[in-house]
């Protein structure tokens, strides 16, 4: 089923100029980027979006980290999009992840893991709308 999910690639990889790399990476997996924009995310914003963390001991870290560069937001479309972007993604520790995935090749260290997507269809849609309007996506 062709599926919307959405991604964020985060600071750590804004940071270092690899925004265009990482979308190779997306491209060759078959996926099609339909939406994106580069935005620095606000304190507010990054709360509400890593909100289920909340309690977690690493909340605080995370905001921080999400919030310190800009963040490049999009909406990538394919094939079973959601589950085929967790696996180019790669474990959430990079020294779990797979041969070949982002997390692999550009990931610091599980904190400062290089991108985020949807861990189900349910999520991907409020996160698409958190940052895009139906108008912006063009598939
Ligand atoms: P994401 O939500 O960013 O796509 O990553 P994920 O599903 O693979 O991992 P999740 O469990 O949802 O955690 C969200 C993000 O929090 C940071 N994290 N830090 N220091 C730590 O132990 C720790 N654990 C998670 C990571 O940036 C992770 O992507
Ligand atoms: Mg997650």
């Amino acid at each position: 089923m062709t599926e919307r999910t959405f991604s964020i690639i985060k600071p750590d990889a804004t940071r270092r100029n690899l925004t265009g790399k990482i979308n190779a990476v997306i491209e060759d997996a078959g996926l099609r980027i339909v939406a994106q924009r580069r935005v620095k995310l606000t304190t507010d914003q990054a709360k509400t979006f890593y909100a289920v963390h909340a309690e977690r001991p690493f909340y605080g870290e995370l905001v921080e980290q999400m919030t310190a560069e800009p963040v490049v937001v999009q909406v990538l479309e394919g094939e079973n999009a959601v589950a085929r972007y967790r696996e180019v993604m790669g474990a959430t520790n990079p020294e779990q992840a797979a041969e070949g995935t982002i997390r692999k090749q550009f990931a610091l260290s599980i904190g400062e893991n290089s991108v985020h997507g949807s861990d189900s269809l349910e999520n991907a849609k409020i996160e698409i709308e958190q940052f895009f309007t139906e108008d912006q996506i063009v598939g």
